[in-house]
C-alpha cells in the first residue's frame, strides 16, 4: 500500500472514526484513500482552522486523540491558533500536512513550505510536542509509531508531520501494529511517594491526623479516566471534591461530597472551603494550578498541614507553589494505591468522616451555591444569559455534551450549567479563542453521535468561527448551536463600557439573525426573545435530530459571575 493509504489504515486501527479536513493540491494524494477507507469518515471543514479545532473537539470528546489534515503554507499557517489551544490544553491532536516533491524545495515552487522555504516545520515547532518532516519514505512508519506516541504519552498535546507529495505516494511494507496502551496510555505512579501521602494522612502521632483535607480535581482525572476511582475515595473517606472549570463535570457536581468548580467561575462551596484557613491538606489532582485554576494565585488555598499535588507531568509539579508531597503519576493510579492501602491505616482515615461531614454540611448550609442566582429566574428582556442556561439545562437530557466558546457566555455557562460526568463539558479554557466551540462540537459530536450536543457560543465567536455550522449541515451532525446574541463583544464591552461610549463603541456587534443565516446554510433555526420561548425552542432542537441553531436574544448589560475572581484578581500581589 502506499503511504497515504498506510497513515489512513494506522488510524483506523487506532480506533478513530472520522478525519477532519480542507483539500488542496499537497494533500491531492489522500484523497481517493479518505474516499475510500471503510469505518474512517472525512469531513471536510470550511477553514482549516476549523478542521483542526474539530480534531480537537473529536480528542476531547472520546478520549482517544483527534487527526487533521491541511496543504503546507496557508494550510498550516491557518491552523496555528487551533495547535495553539491544543498545545495550551494538553490535547492530543495530529496535524498532517502536505508539502512539495522533495526535489523542489527551495526553487521557488508554489506553495513551497518546505524547511528550504517558509518552513511549516519550524511553524508549528513552538506549538507541538514535535514538528517533523518525513524526507524518506523508509522513516514514514517511524516517524507516525513516534509522533503518536509523544502525542499521548506524558502530558499529551499535538504533534506535526509533514508529508511532501513523493512521501505521500511512496510504498510502505510493514503493517500497522496498534499502539500498546501502557506507553501510549501509561498508568503508573510513584509508590513511595504515596507512602508519604499516608504519612500525611495518617502521621504516627494520631492526634496530628488531619480532619479537613479536600480534592481539587483537573484535567489529568479526566484523561486518566479516574471519575469512579475519584468518587470510590471520596466516598470511602468522606472528602469533599472540587475540580477546576477546565474538568467540569469530571465529578458529578450533584453529588453530597461536590464543592463545584474552584477558580474561574467558581462555586460559593468550593471557594469558601478551599480559601479557609480550615483547610489541612489540599489533594490536587492533574491541576497545573494555573492563574485561573487559583483564584489568581491566591495564596489563602495554601492548606495548614500538606499541598499534595499529583500529576503525570512532573514539569507542572510545583510551577505554581512548592509541594509537600508530590506524587508523579497517574491520577487514577494514584487513588487505586490509596484506596489498597494497608487497612489499618485506611481504617484510621475513614474514622474522621464523620467530622469531615459536619465540615461539609457546615459549609454547605453558610449560603446558596451560586452567586446570584436569582439571575436564573431573570424575567428581563432582552434576557440573561444565566436564565438561558438554566432552561437549557432544565430540557437537555443527564449525559448532555456542552461546548462552551470564549466571551462573557463561559463565566454564565461554567457557573450555571450543571455537569454531571467526565468530557461532558468541553471548554478551551487556558487559551480561550473565540469561535473553538463551534467546530470542537462538531467534532465532539461526530466522536460520540449517541449523546445530545449543544454548543453555547457567542455573536462575536459567530462571527470567527460561525461558517461551521454549515459543515454540521452538509454532513448531517446533529449539534445544537445555542448563540448568545448581545450585540457586542460581551465581556469586552463590560470593561469598555466603564471607560466611555468611544471604547464601548470599538466592542459592539451588529444585531444579526443568525437563525436566518443557520437556515441559510440548511441547518433548522428558532430566534428566542422572551424567557418563556427558551424551553419551546430547546425542545424543538432536541427533537429535531439535525443540526440546529437557537438564537437567543440578550442584554449584553448582565455582569458575570465571576466576583470572587475579580476580587482576588485586585488583591494579587507577587509574594514569590
Ligand atoms: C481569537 C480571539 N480574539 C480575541 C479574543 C478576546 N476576546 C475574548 S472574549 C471576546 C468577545 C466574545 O464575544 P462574543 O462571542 O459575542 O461573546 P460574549 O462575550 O458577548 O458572550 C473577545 C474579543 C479572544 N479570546 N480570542
Ligand atoms: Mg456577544
Amino acid at each position: 500500500m502506499i503511504a497515504t493509504q498506510y497513515l489512513l489504515e494506522a488510524f483506523r486501527g487506532e480506533g478513530l472514526t472520522h478525519v477532519f479536513l480542507v483539500p488542496g493540491g499537497l494533500i491531492d494524494p489522500f484523497l481517493p484513500a479518505l474516499a475510500a477507507t471503510d469505518g474512517l469518515t472525512p469531513i471536510v471543514a470550511c477553514h482549516e482552522g476549523g478542521a483542526a479545532y474539530m480534531a480537537d473537539g473529536y480528542a476531547r470528546a472520546s478520549g482517544r486523540f483527534g487527526v487533521c489534515f491541511a496543504i503546507g503554507g496557508p494550510g498550516v499557517t491557518n491552523m496555528v491558533t487551533a495547535v495553539a489551544t491544543a498545545r495550551t490544553d494538553c490535547s492530543p491532536l495530529m496535524v498532517i500536512s502536505g508539502q512539495v516533491p522533495t526535489d523542489w524545495e527551495g526553487r521557488g515552487g508554489f506553495q513551497d513550505s518546505s524547511p528550504a522555504a517558509l518552513n511549516d516545520v519550524a511553524i508549528f515547532q513552538p506549538l507541538t510536542i514535535s514538528s517533523l518532516m518525513v524526507e524518506n519514505p523508509r522513516l514514514v512508519h517511524h516517524h507516525l509509531r513516534a509522533s503518536l506516541t509523544k502525542m499521548l504519552a506524558g502530558a499529551q498535546g499535538p504533534v506535526h508531520l509533514s508529508l511532501p507529495t513523493d512521501m505521500q505516494r511512496a510504498p510502505i511494507q510493514a503493517p500497522w501494529r496498534k499502539l500498546d496502551d501502557s506507553v501510549a496510555a501509561p498508568r503508573f505512579v510513584d509508590r513511595h511517594a504515596i507512602e508519604r501521602l499516608w504519612r500525611v494522612l495518617e502521621p504516627p502521632e494520631s492526634a496530628a491526623a488531619p480532619v479537613k483535607i479536600v480534592a481539587l480535581a483537573g484535567a489529568g482525572v479526566e484523561k486518566s479516566g479516574a471519575t469512579n476511582d475519584l468518587v470510590a475515595f471520596a466516598e470511602r473517606f468522606e472528602i469533599p471534591v472540587a475540580t477546576t472549570l477546565r474538568a467540569k463535570g469530571v465529578f458529578p457536581e450533584d453529588h453530597r461530597l461536590s464543592l463545584g468548580i474552584f477558580g474561574y467561575a467558581g462555586h460559593r462551596p468550593a471557594i469558601d472551603a478551599i480559601l479557609s484557613d480550615d483547610v489541612e491538606v489540599l489533594l490536587v489532582l492533574g491541576s497545573g494550578l494555573s492563574q485561573r485554576d487559583t483564584l489568581f494565585w491566591d495564596r489563602k488555598m495554601l492548606p495548614s498541614k500538606a499541598l499534595v499535588q499529583v500529576d503525570l507531568d512532573p514539569q507542572v509539579i510545583g510551577r505554581t507553589w512548592p509541594v509537600d508531597v508530590p506524587i508523579v503519576g497517574d491520577c487514577g493510579r494514584a487513588l487505586q494505591v490509596v484506596m489498597t492501602y494497608d487497612y489499618q491505616l485506611a481504617q484510621a482515615l475513614a474514622a474522621t468522616g464523620p467530622q469531615r461531614r459536619e465540615w461539609l454540611e457546615a459549609i454547605k448550609a453558610a449560603g446558596p451555591r451560586y452567586f446570584e442566582q436569582e439571575n436564573t429566574a431573570s424575567a428581563a428582556v432582552p434576557l440573561h444569559p444565566a436564565r438561558v442556561v438554566q432552561e437549557l439545562r432544565n430540557v437537555m437530557p443527564r449525559d448532555t455534551v456542552l461546548v462552551v466558546d470564549s466571551g462573557a457566555h463561559r463565566a454564565f455557562c461554567g457557573h450555571y450549567w450543571e455537569a454531571y460526568g467526565p468530557r461532558s463539558y468541553l471548554s478551551a479554557t487556558n487559551l480561550g479563542p473565540m469561535g473553538w466551540a463551534i467546530p470542537a462540537g462538531i467534532g465532539a459530536k461526530a466522536a460520540r453521535p449517541e449523546l445530545p450536543l449543544v454548543v453555547v457560543t457567542g455573536d462575536g465567536c459567530m462571527l470567527m468561527h460561525g461558517l461551521e455550522i454549515q459543515t454540521a449541515a452538509r454532513y448531517g451532525i446533529a449539534a445544537i448551536f445555542v448563540v448568545i446574541n448581545n450585540s457586542a463583544l460581551g465581556n469586552v464591552w463590560l470593561r469598555a463600557v466603564q471607560e466611555g461610549p468611544g471604547a464601548a463603541g470599538l466592542t459592539e456587534v451588529p444585531e444579526h439573525d443568525w437563525a436566518g443565516f443557520a437556515r441559510s446554510l440548511g441547518l433548522g433555526a428558532a430566534t428566542v426573545h422572551q424567557p418563556e420561548e427558551l424551553a419551546p425552542a430547546f425542545s424543538q432542537a432536541l427533537e429535531a435530530k439535525a443540526p440546529f441553531l437557537v438564537d437567543v436574544r440578550c442584554d449584553r448589560k448582565f455582569t458575570t459571575p465571576v466576583s470572587p475572581y475579580s476580587q482576588a484578581k485586585q488583591a494579587w500581589v507577587d509574594e514569590d
